[in-house]
């Protein structure tokens, strides 16, 4: 029995190592744990033409012998800020594509008995880890976290870390050979040593259940199966404390039923409760709020309740300092703007995004939407491409099901039909019910067309019936002239399903007026006048649940050539670059404002 246990250890070990992925399975909820920050500035060699793998530079070798000699060093050379990308740190890396290595000194916990780990909150785009000189990890994907157990790696003091980064596009990527905004490479989130007990919990799941408010189901793992080990689970404002012993995986699982007075999380009322899970050696804070979400007929329900989703875009982008966001601060900036619009839900566009902004948003009573960069353009033929995909929902789903503002797992923005697209993202549907079976599954599409002889606008694409709501990103008025008035634009698109208009508006530059009927304009008064005919048609979509224009703030982005009115940005923000509200953005406040 032993035996075939440790043959089998083997052999996932030797997949793991020839896979290239073979980040560990991460914690949950590592901001709750004891960490110490490796964030601060690293030191950094630009190496446009691969050249640092070959000559070992993770070594960090300093000559010894009198002949000897290296063209490299890491300390007194370039330094750059971790979290954030490198193309905002200096003027010749902003529009880099390519290596760059980042180096960093530090010296192991003092009192630390147990086991260690250094965890990557987000490396843009793929990475090798080298610790002390020995590669010890690489991941591949730029949004989601990953971790490496260093225990038995670690010296007490100057331990050297290097990461080789790499942000080339590449046609097998997620997203792949290019996309509508900005390719920013580098450590753009936080990294950090956690400290765990020896024996620790890895990851758990608590929700309420999908259809009572009154039960809420508990599942908790520890690390390596850890059988038969007592766990705690308190949540103190709602007078719980409930023992739950774990099986043969390691897996504890608990429903508590009839629990009294349960303040349901809303946008209107975003509560959350103080819950810890402990065992003898481990203990874990987290805040978490219960609510129940459902679909009945083409209805979304939010506690009971039809709730019209009152949605907005946008980017993981400070657009005044033209970088990326990755702080709470960063995060506040960008929930504000849509806190004033009145939105009661954020479509995080278009990938994961830090968890500063996710844990934010809850708390600020905003719905999630969250989804991997499979954004048009995507290899689905390519198998390797497949599994990437998978881990980088799995990453996603991992790290985010405990919060219950996340109410939809995306799963791609924009493809076309084909029978490797329908397995391909069947797949993606499968990686995230294998975790979470619970939030309502949603997919982008954009192929709504005018049908002439119907007058209707209706949509031929057989994914739907795998989703629980369809999305529509639609620029009537954009990049589709009106077929008929925007009063009789009638839809008939997933008539037995709940939709959403995903994505719709115009580009404007901020302060230019113009022509409200010319698209050239560029001019607020055109998108002001797009924004009111979309709401007109909106009232001819018979199962709308709620729009998320596209998008809140003025974004970089490589596809946007216009020498005077782009310049590198897609415009179509309802607040500019530089942080000024346009004119769109009021009538999208008043409609908010106006539904109930
Ligand atoms: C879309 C994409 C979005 C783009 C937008 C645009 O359909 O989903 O990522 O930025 O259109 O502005 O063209």
């Amino acid at each position: 029995m032993k035996l075939t246990k440790a043959i089998f250890n083997l052999l996932l070990l030797m997949c793991c190592l020839l896979s290239n992925l073979w980040a560990q399975e991460v914690l949950v909820n590592v901001y709750g744990r004891k960490t110490q920050s490796l964030n601060g500035k690293w030191e950094a060699i630009i190496d446009q033409y691969d050249q640092g793998r070959k000559n070992k530079i993770y070594l960090n070798k300093k000559p010894a012998g009198k002949t000897d000699f290296y063209e490299y060093a890491f300390d007194g050379g370039l330094k750059l800020n971790v979290p954030s990308d490198w193309n905002s740190q200096l003027p010749e890396l902003k529009y880099y594509e390519g290596t760059v290595w980042y180096a960093k000194h530090f010296d192991a916990p003092k009192q630390h008995n147990g086991r260690l780990f250094i965890y990557f909150a987000a490396v843009s785009y793929r990475c090798k880890v080298y610790l002390n000189g020995k590669e010890i990890a690489g991941h591949e994907g730029g949004f989601t976290p990953f971790q490496v157990e260093v225990t038995d790696l670690v010296k007490q003091s100057d331990n050297f870390l290097t990461l080789e980064v790499n942000n080339t596009r590449s046609v097998d990527a997620i997203p792949a050979k290019s996309f509508d905004w900005w390719n920013y490479g580098g450590i753009t989130r936080d990294v950090m040593l956690v400290s765990t007990p020896k024996i620790f919990i890895q990851d758990y799941f608590i929700q309420l259940d999908k259809q009572r408010s009154d039960q809420i189901n508990a599942q908790v793992k520890l690390v390596d199966n850890q059988n038969n080990i007592p766990v705690t689970l308190e949540i103190p404002e709602l007078n719980i404390k409930q023992e739950l012993v774990t099986d043969q995986q390691g897996v504890a699982k608990l429903s508590i039923t009839n629990v009294k007075k349960i303040q349901r999380w809303s946008p209107a009322s975003p509560k959350l409760y103080q819950v810890f899970i402990s065992t003898a050696n481990d203990r874990v804070e987290e805040r978490i709020g219960f609510r129940n979400l459902a679909v009945k007929g083409t209805q979304i329900y939010l506690n009971d309740k039809p709730i019209f989703l009152k949605s907005i875009s946008f980017h993981e982008e400070i657009p005044q300092r033209k970088g990326r966001a990755f702080s709470e601060a960063d995060a506040m900036m960008l929930l504000s703007e849509a806190k004033a619009l009145g939105c009661n839900m954020i479509r995080l566009a278009h990938y994961p995004q830090n968890e500063y902004t996710v844990r934010a948003a809850e708390r600020m009573g905003f719905l999630l939407w969250e989804e991997t960069p499979i954004w048009q353009g995507i290899d689905f033929e390519n198998p390797e491409t497949k599994k990437k995909a998978g881990n980088m929902i799995r990453e996603m789903v991992m790290r985010d099901k405990n919060r219950c503002a996340l109410s939809f797992w995306g799963m791609a923005n924009e493809t076309q039909p084909s029978a490797a697209r329908n397995e391909f993202l069947k797949y993606l549907i499968k990686c995230t019910k294998d975790i979470d079976s619970t939030r309502l599954i949603t997919a982008a599409f954009d192929l709504v067309r005018f049908d002439r002889n119907k007058q209707r606008f209706v949509m031929d694409d057989p994914f739907i019936n795998e989703i629980d709501v369809v999305a529509i990103n639609k620029y009537m008025g954009w990049y589709h002239p009106w077929p008929v008035t925007p009063n009789k634009a009638i839809w008939e698109v997933a008539s037995d399903k709940p939709l959403i208009i995903s994505e719709f508006g115009a580009e404007a530059l901020h302060g230019k007026s113009g022509d409200a009927d010319l698209a050239s304009s560029w001019s607020e008064d055109y998108q002001a006048q797009l924004y009111k005919d979309n709401l007109e048609m909106f009232k001819n979509i018979p199962n709308l649940n709620g729009i998320s224009p596209w998008v809140l703030f003025d974004f970089r982005s490589p596809f946007r050539f216009h020498p005077t009115y782009q310049e590198g940005w897609n415009r179509k923000g309802l607040v500019s670059d530089q942080g000024f509200r346009k004119k769109a953005w009021y009538i999208i406040a008043d409609y908010y404002k106006n539904i109930k």
